[in-house]
C-alpha cells in the first residue's frame, strides 16, 4: 500500500493538562516517527511526501475565520509576551445567543477550541497544515484510481476538531477534509468510518446535516470516556443529513470478539448507503494495552479489522488518529494495513 508522510510533523510537540498538571502531550513525534519507521521495515509499498494543496481544501471543512486563526494564533499569543504554549482557558458555553468572536487572543483560544488538549506553539500551524496535504495527497491517489488504497500517516490527529474548533490533539480534520476533497473531485457519495477509540465527534459535526458524506464511529461510550459529550447512539444527523449519521457507543474492557459483530453493522450501513469511496479514521488506541484508552484490541486483531474494512470492497483512504503506546503502534497499524491488503 503507498504511504504519504510529511517530516514536518515533528515541529509540533507540546503539553497537555492532564491529571489536574501539566505533562508533556501523549501526541508526541515519536509516534509518527514509530509508525514510519515500521511501514517501511515492513516492506508495505511506496512511501511518498505530501504534495501542497490549495488553501481552499482545508476551507471547504472548516470556516475561514477558524483556519485564519490557526495559522495567526501563535504570533498573536508571542506578541502579548507569553512564550509557552498556547492554550484556552475560558469557552463560550452557547446558550442561545451567539457572542461575537473576541478580538484578545485569549478569548480566541477558547472561541476556537471546545478543550485544553491542543496546545499551539511555533511549529504547530506548519505540522498542522503539513498533516492536512497527506490526507489530500493520498485522497487524491486513490479517488484517480492510480490506487486501490493508501495510508495517510496523518500527525497532529484531526478527528476531534469541528468546523470551527480544536481540541483532543487536533486543530485540522484531515479525514473530513479528504472527505470533502473527494465531494470536490466529483465522487458522489463518500463514507467515514472511525475506529478510534474516541468518538469523531469533529467529523461528526462537519457533515452532520449533510447527506452525501456519511459517518459511522465505533468508539468508547461518551458516559464514561473522553470527548463525553458527543457519540452516543441516538445522535443520527439533521435536516438533510438525517440518517446519515451512526454512533456505536461500546463498554470498557470491548475485545473482539464483541467489536467485530459491530463493525459488520457499521459496514453494513455504509454500503446501504451508496458510499463510493471511504475514509477511514485509523486509530489503534484500541489496543488492550494503550494508555489512555479502554478497549481490548490485540496486536493480531488488527489483521482481522483490516480484513474485515477490506470486505467493504471500496477504494479507501486510511487516515492516521490515535494509538498511544509508542513501543506497539506501528505493528497494530501495519497489521490493518496487510489485513486490509491480503483479503
Ligand atoms: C485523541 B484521539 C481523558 C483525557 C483525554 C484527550 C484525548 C484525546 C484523544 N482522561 N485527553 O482521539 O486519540
Ligand atoms: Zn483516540
Amino acid at each position: 500500500m503507498l504511504t504519504l508522510h510529511s517530516p514536518r510533523h515533528a515541529l509540533h510537540h507540546g503539553t497537555e493538562l492532564k491529571d489536574g498538571t501539566i505533562k508533556p502531550s501523549f501526541e508526541h513525534p515519536q509516534r509518527a516517527d514509530t509508525i514510519l519507521a515500521q511501514v517501511r521495515a515492513a516492506g508495505l509499498g511506496e512511501l511518498r511526501t505530501e504534495q501542497p494543496h490549495d488553501r481552499a481544501a482545508l476551507v471547504a471543512a472548516h470556516s475561514e475565520r477558524y483556519v485564519q486563526f490557526l495559522e495567526t494564533a501563535w504570533a498573536r499569543w508571542t506578541a502579548t509576551g507569553r512564550q509557552h504554549d498556547a492554550l484556552p482557558l475560558v469557552w463560550p458555553v452557547r446558550e442561545g445567543g451567539q457572542a461575537p468572536e473576541p478580538e484578545h487572543i485569549d478569548g480566541q483560544l477558547g472561541f476556537y477550541a471546545m478543550d485544553a488538549g491542543a496546545p499551539i506553539n511555533g511549529g504547530t500551524w506548519p505540522a498542522v497544515q503539513a498533516s492536512a496535504h497527506v490526507a489530500l495527497t493520498a485522497l487524491d491517489a486513490v479517488a484517480s484510481g492510480e490506487q486501490r488504497a493508501a495510508f495517510a500517516l496523518c500527525r497532529p490527529p484531526g478527528h476531534h476538531a469541528g468546523p470551527e474548533y480544536a481540541g483532543g490533539y487536533c486543530y485540522l480534520n484531515n479525514a473530513a477534509i479528504a472527505a470533502q476533497h473527494a465531494r470536490t473531485l466529483g465522487v458522489g457519495r463518500v463514507a467515514v468510518l472511525d475506529v478510534d477509540f474516541h468518538h469523531g465527534n469533529g467529523t461528526q459535526a462537519i457533515f452532520y446535516r449533510r447527506p452525501d458524506v456519511f459517518f459511522a464511529s465505533l468508539h468508547g461510550d461518551p458516559l464514561r470516556s473522553y470527548p463525553y459529550f458527543w457519540g452516543h447512539a441516538d445522535e443520527t444527523g439533521a435536516g438533510e443529513g438525517l440518517g446519515a449519521n451512526a454512533n456505536y457507543p461500546l463498554p470498557h474492557g470491548t475485545d473482539w470478539a464483541a467489536y467485530s459483530p459491530v463493525l459488520t453493522q457499521a459496514l453494513a450501513r455504509i454500503r446501504a448507503h451508496g458510499a463510493e469511496l471511504l475514509v477511514v479514521s485509523l486509530g489503534v488506541d484500541t489496543f488492550e494495552h494503550d494508555p489512555i484508552s479502554h478497549f481490548r484490541l490485540r496486536t493480531a486483531d488488527y489483521l482481522r479489522l483490516g480484513q474485515q474494512i477490506a470486505s467493504a470492497g471500496l477504494p479507501t483512504v486510511f487516515v492516521m488518529e490515535g494509538g498511544y503506546l509508542v513501543d506497539d503502534i506501528g505493528r497494530n497499524v501495519v497489521n490493518v494495513l496487510r489485513g486490509f491488503e491480503d483479503a
